[in-house]
């Protein structure tokens, strides 16, 4: 019911063949599932929590798999009433990926990963992280009972996701060097150790990510949005999600399919600078560099499948500074009481900054999807607000410095 099928040739390779890349021509492979010998509707889903393993007939595990799971996905859409009435907008939502498990969307990938290792008989499990892979992968692996193999780029992880990876029992290595430095290594090692790589460019990751989009259409009552706004990195998200949409179109579940819309930090933009300039080639950035760390990357791999998705779904590609990004985290966090880590609020700052110049209609329903937790990065908050003000416990004290 299921196969890997390149992206750029059409290429098929059985569902067990162990490669991420084709062949023929190294395109980009996904994972292609037979829509019609599918058989589930919106009663078989409504029987299930919501969550990844709710739309288990659209994933491509084996009959009698043994699922690693950690009750990923299920997570909250807010309406954003306050941020909708703040920039004048009709009809806006927030899908809070920082509610999984270990606090960013890709657990909903390593659920995924975790159990495709496991029917591939691995016994260890590796990625490079700009930090949430890594913190979700070793959750994962523990859950999995895998050894798990983490590469980062030294001094540029946020606090909270290294504490995860180190809490999990990983083995974790900082290179010196930036995330692809990173991502070339752990595929080197990969190779040579034969460990298990769960980057996106695993198309079977991107296949427990792409439930975010079939829960949007749940949680809607079973329509698509007009929009989805979602941070953009290395790509695999913004691909899997608008995959997601696509089969549950090609299924008749939805009867139409949404504009997808990537955010790119400006300091790391290869991909948004492609989509501006009209090109396919995406040249990377060398130095890559923004308040953002999780989306400091300078040489996406799914950047072809991404310019795909927003392509033929009429979406856009757009930046925003560091300086947009920060303010569109306070608004979240003041207006909607949602807390998020900077690249999360990428999502917001690209709303912001298309309400203003029109590109976005205002009647428009759109979905903004923040991606992983405030926690994550305590730092990107400490360095810009006030300490608390420290006074003697007593109330006249605490009356003058009260407005
Ligand atoms: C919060 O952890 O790449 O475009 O190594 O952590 O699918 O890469 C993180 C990416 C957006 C971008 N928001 O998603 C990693 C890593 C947050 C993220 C992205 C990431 P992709």
């Amino acid at each position: 019911m299921y196969r890997l099928k390149c992206i750029k040739c059409s290429e098929e390779y059985p569902h067990d063949k162990q490669t991420f890349i084709c062949e023929k021509c190294q395109g980009l492979l996904e994972v292609s599932i037979d829509i019609d010998k599918v058989s589930a509707d919106k009663d078989t889903f409504d029987k299930r929590p919501i969550g990844v393993w709710r739309y288990r007939e659209f994933l491509p595990v084996g009959e009698g798999a043994k699922i690693i799971t950690l009750k990923e996905g299920g997570t909250p859409l807010y309406p954003g009433e306050n941020i909708q009435k703040k920039i004048g907008l009709d009809d806006l939502y927030i899908k809070n990926e920082g509610a999984n498990p270990t606090g960013s969307f890709k657990d909903r990938g390593m659920t995924l990963g975790l159990t495709k290792a496991l029917e591939f008989k691995a016994t260890g499990v590796c990625c490079a992280s700009t930090g949430n892979t890594s913190a979700s992968l070793a959750a994962y692996a523990a859950k999995a009972n895998l050894k798990c193999l983490v590469i980062l780029p030294a001094g540029k992880i946020a606090v909270g996701k290294l504490a995860q990876a180190i809490l999990h029992g990983a083995k974790v290595v900082a290179i010196r060097g930036n995330f692809d430095d990173a991502l070339k290594l752990v595929r080197a090692a990969s190779e040579k150790f034969d460990i298990y790589l769960l980057n996106s460019i695993n198309p079977w990751r991107l296949e427990g990510q792409k439930t975010a989009a079939f829960e949007i259409i749940d949680q809607l009552g079973w329509q698509a949005p007009d929009r989805i706004i979602v941070p953009v990195g290395n790509c695999g998200n913004i691909s899997a999600i608008w995959k997601g949409f696509k089969e549950f179109y090609n299924y008749g579940l939805i009867d139409k399919l949404p504009k997808m819309t990537g955010i790119q930090a400006e300091g790391a933009s290869p991909v948004a600078q492609a989509f501006k300039e009209g090109k396919d080639d995406v040249v990377p950035f060398n130095n890559p560099d923004t308040i953002a760390t999780a989306i400091r990357i300078g040489a996406p791999v799914n950047a072809p499948k991404a310019l795909a998705a927003v392509k033929e779904s009429g979406g856009l590609l757009e930046t925003v500074t560091d300086e947009e990004i920060l303010n569109a985290q306070t608004l979240l966090a003041c207006l909607e009481g949602i807390g998020v880590e900077p690249a999360s609020a990428a999502s917001i700052a690209g709303l912001v900054k298309l309400t203003k110049s029109s590109e976005i209609d205002t009647s428009e329903k759109i979905v903004c999807i923040t991606t992983g937790h405030a926690l994550k990065d305590p730092e990107a908050i400490f360095s810009r607000f006030e300490k608390p003000i420290e006074i003697e416990p007593d109330i006249e004290e605490l009356e003058k410095i009260l407005d």
